[in-house]
């Protein structure tokens, strides 16, 4: 496959500003008329070729202002037409079965209704269209069918007509004012019902809102209505953006690739994202609901109002909506929580795809299948990369950068340079040297040494961007490091301040302490990097006790555990130094345990202890199984010293009503916290507490949390619920994709064996993306289970990508990456990651996608 390159950038020869389609619609065959006015782009190379996108189909007809015409050919998928006039109508005829499309991109079946999705290159299998998002056009769209099979008809708009055929079909015709890429056409006809209400907009507008989905689920959408309408004013608030349509319809499929689309007033959703009661749903699934509709919902300024010249700027509508919902669910809940939560993300997937073969810039230069690119660096560290420009600017001048952006290029494609720009322009900063952060690839590792002289603090500072493919020499990027110096006599800090790190190496003076003072650096992780430092153990017991920057608190317990375990995998830790750091380590766990000015919800938040992923960042090679149990050790050592707390803990956190509210939220997270370190401690106390509180609960999130630790041991009791809730839930495939992924990512020694034996379960299918993600994704973050030292659990997800490659290419390229790591991985167990790479990559027939990242994996 063709590698296509940043640079090769050229706008095209043809403007389309109008766009009609008609769909006859039917399962096994739709038929697709488009007619497209074209016009020459003065502002681009002139061509007397019209090229156009297609996909797995070909052209029934070709008309050229009305006149069928044989002047085109088919060349590799693309339909080339020669015109020679200056404007043209060219119509195209095709036909698709949407029933055979298990790819799910462009027009599926889905449990009998019709849908689509054409981000990124979808819209080229419906018809044949510059399938580029720099192409803009208004569309019309007519859509006819069977009205009891379709009897609802929804595009992108407003619905301007309808009506009935008198053999029973009927028919509907959609007009979408505001013009748009390709990529952010919808169209679903099926049997649904809708949530419907009413949003008034802050000119005064009013706005229908409607969420569709089958029957049974209405109950289920009352959560996702309300986040909508809470995102709604908060752009209006936080960014002064005010929707602009009419109609306002999101639309749940079970059969999605992705968690939800932004298709212009026509919003898509993975099922996940939207349907939630608390018997189905838990407090971590209400969040994301949350999070993924107020994400949609931004994308219609960032991202449809002004969208991208081309993909490689894919993290301008991506990590700046990333950022939106990111400060949208921060305002809606537990800012501190919030921030925790996404750095958690961040580096557990994005610090590791940072430091892998598949390592890139947040504007990539190059790529061969952009389904690939849809990654945490372009969304999370997208979103990171802006929120080191917020901070610097401060939120109000910011602002001013967001709302010159705005101004400065709606209806436009933009590029990420388009946007530094207008941050630079609209909130009055320079940001030369910034714009490395859309270069360069890798995670900046600082290096921090503290010195004191007299009553004068310098902190000398260095940094280094690692080499990552293709960029073995990086330039030092500004690093915005908020900080704060406790007197070690008051306890206190004098402000917090903000500092720039823009060289290779740099002191910074802090003047009259009369003791070298406790330094909290990286307050509110003000940068995406990694620091090392040596900071003496008390003095991380004390932040983690005492900071009052809550992430700065966390981010002390978290390095506190961190050096103790990485010691320990190293072999550099004497049992003395064991006891030592294990008593640390409790010591801060009990005053966090202990701290009643703590709400429950950050108390919960400390417990987590960090990811196996985040640990094994800190060795250059790791044996995962090995970090596993070293994690695990510490887990059931601090099970059995705090056993005594945690029974009280969990007895404290029960027997209330159910609610929503953050106390009792707080109080169902320190629940699954307790069961977590007593099931490691004390097993057997912890299965009878667990099926208790499985019998007992009136609730998702406690029966999850129950099934998790059961999960893990080997006791009668883990049969017995597991049977309860699958029987429970038979049917309900939300709630079965958690049944099969709490076992495959169980601590149960033998999950493997269970996944296996999973994989023939009658309810599982490769066809449908959520179920596979449940048993396979949640397998391949299973260290000790993945990891197996035979290679067993490499070959298991081999084995899945090859069979899944010929049905969904884009959902089975998302499991190489964890093959991927192979480099980072004990030599024995590389050789055999590698090899199951090399099996893979010597298939027949393999798709762009996988090809792609097989080969950049194995590079
Ligand atoms: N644009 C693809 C799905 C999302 O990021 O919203
Ligand atoms: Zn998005």
């Amino acid at each position: 496959p063709q590698l296509i390159l940043r640079s090769d950038y050229k706008p095209f020869p043809w403007l389309l500003p109008d766009v009609s389609l008609d769909f006859k619609l039917s399962l096994e065959k739709t038929r697709v008329s488009s007619r497209l006015e074209v016009q020459r782009n003065p502002n681009a190379v002139p061509s007397p070729v019209l090229e156009l996108n297609g996909d797995g189909i070909t052209p029934l007809e070709v008309l050229i202002d009305g006149e069928v015409v044989n002047s085109w050919v088919l060349e590799d998928d693309k339909l080339l037409i020669s015109l020679s006039g200056e404007a043209h109508a060219v119509e195209v005829v095709t036909e698709i079965n949407p029933s055979t499309n298990s790819q799910l991109m462009g027009l599926y079946a889905s449990n009998g209704m019709l849908c689509t999705q054409c981000e990124a290159e979808g819209f080229r299998r419906i018809t044949f269209f510059p399938d580029r998002p720099d192409v803009l056009s208004t569309y019309s769209v007519r859509m006819s069918g069977d009205s009891v099979q379709f009897p609802v008809l929804l595009a992108n708009g407003n619905c301007v007509a309808s009506g009935r055929h008198q053999d029973g079909t009927h028919w509907a015709e959609w007009h979408d004012p505001w013009p748009k890429p390709s990529y952010l056409f919808a169209l679903v006809a099926g049997d649904l019902v809708a949530r419907k209400d009413q949003f008034t907009t802050m000119s005064g507008k009013n706005v229908e809102l409607a969420i569709w989905v089958r029957e049974g689920d209405l109950e289920r959408t009352e959560h996702a209505m309300e986040s909508l309408k809470r995102a709604m004013k908060w752009d209006e608030e936080a960014f002064g953006r005010e929707y602009d349509l009419d109609l306002f319809n999101v639309v749940a499929v079970s059969d999605f690739n992705m968690g939800a689309m932004e298709n212009k007033g026509l919003n898509i959703f993975n099922t996940k994202y939207v349907l939630a009661e608390p018997d189905t749903a838990t407090d971590g699934d209400y969040d994301a609901i949350e999070g993924v509709i107020g994400h949609e919902y931004f994308h219609n300024w960032s991202g449809n109002r002004i969208t991208c010249r081309d993909w490689f700027q894919l993290s301008l509508k991506e990590g700046f909506t990333v950022l939106r919902d990111q400060l949208f669910s921060q305002d809606m809940g537990s800012a501190p929580v919030k921030r925790i939560e996404d750095v958690r993300v961040l580096r557990s997937i994005q610090f590791p795809e940072d430091s892998g073969p598949l390592a890139h810039p947040i504007r990539p230069d190059s790529f061969r299948e952009i389904s690939n690119f849809y990654t945490s660096t372009i969304y999370n560290k997208g979103a990171e990369v802006i929120r080191m420009m917020r901070t610097m600017a401060g939120e109000e001048r910011f602002r001013k950068g967001t709302d010159l952006y705005f101004d400065r290029h709606d209806g436009e494609a933009a590029t990420c340079e388009d946007f530094v720009q207008s941050i630079e322009d609209g909130a009055g900063l320079d940001l030369t040297q910034f714009r490395l952060w859309y270069s360069q690839a890798g995670t900046p590792k600082v290096t921090v040494r503290q010195e004191q002289d007299g009553t004068t603090t310098r902190l000398h500072l260095t940094q280094s961007v690692p080499p990552t493919p293709g960029q073995m020499d990086k330039k030092p990027m500004p690093i915005p490091l908020a900080l704060a110096l406790f007197d070690r006599q008051t306890e206190e800090h004098r402000g917090e301040e903000l500092i720039v790190l823009n060289e290779a190496e740099q002191s910074f003076e802090f003047s009259d302490y009369d003791a070298a003072p406790i330094i909290s650096l990286n307050r509110g992780f003000s940068s995406p990097i990694s620091i090392e430092r040596n900071v003496p153990r008390e003095d991380l017991v004390f932040l983690a006790a005492r900071d009052d920057d809550p992430f700065a608190r966390y981010e002390a317990m978290q390095d506190l555990v961190v050096s103790h375990l990485v010691s320990a995998l190293r072999g550099v830790l004497s049992d003395a130094d064991r006891a030592d750091g294990q008593e640390a380590i409790l010591k801060a766990f009990s005053a966090i345990l202990e701290d009643s000015a703590l709400d429950d919800l950050m108390r919960g938040e400390l417990l987590i202890l960090p990811s196996p992923a985040y640990l094994s960042e800190q060795l250059e090679t790791s044996n995962p199984q090995a970090i596993h149990e070293e994690r695990e050790r510490l887990k059931a050592w601090l099970g059995t010293q705090c056993a005594g707390q945690f029974e009280a803990l969990h007895q404290r956190a029960s027997g209330g009503a159910y609610s929503r509210d953050a106390a009792a939220r707080g109080l169902r997270k320190l629940k699954a916290q307790a069961l977590i370190y007593l099931a490691a401690g004390c097993p057997e106390k912890a299965a009878k507490m667990a099926a208790a509180q499985y019998h007992s609960a009136d609730n998702m999130t406690d029966r999850q949390s129950a099934l998790i630790a059961l999960a893990g041991l080997d006791v009668p009791e883990r049969e017995e619920v597991l049977d309860a809730f699958y029987k429970r839930y038979q049917g309900d495939a939300l709630a079965i994709d958690k049944w099969f992924s709490i076992q495959a990512q169980s601590l149960h020694p033998k999950a493997i064996e269970h996944v296996k034996a999973l994989a023939k379960h009658p309810d599982f299918t490769l066809k449908n993306p959520n179920r596979v993600r449940s048993l396979y994704m949640a397998f391949a973050a299973n260290p000790h289970a993945f990891h197996a030292a035979d290679g067993e659990g490499y070959r298991m997800i081999a084995d899945c990508i090859l069979a899944l490659d010929p049905i969904n290419p884009q959902t089975a390229a998302r499991f190489v990456p964890p093959l991927g790591r192979w480099r980072r991985i004990e030599p024995g167990r590389a050789a055999l990651m590698r090899a199951e790479l090399e099996r893979i990559a010597d298939a027949k027939q393999l798709s762009r996608d996988t090809f792609e990242q097989v080969s950049r994996s194995l590079g």
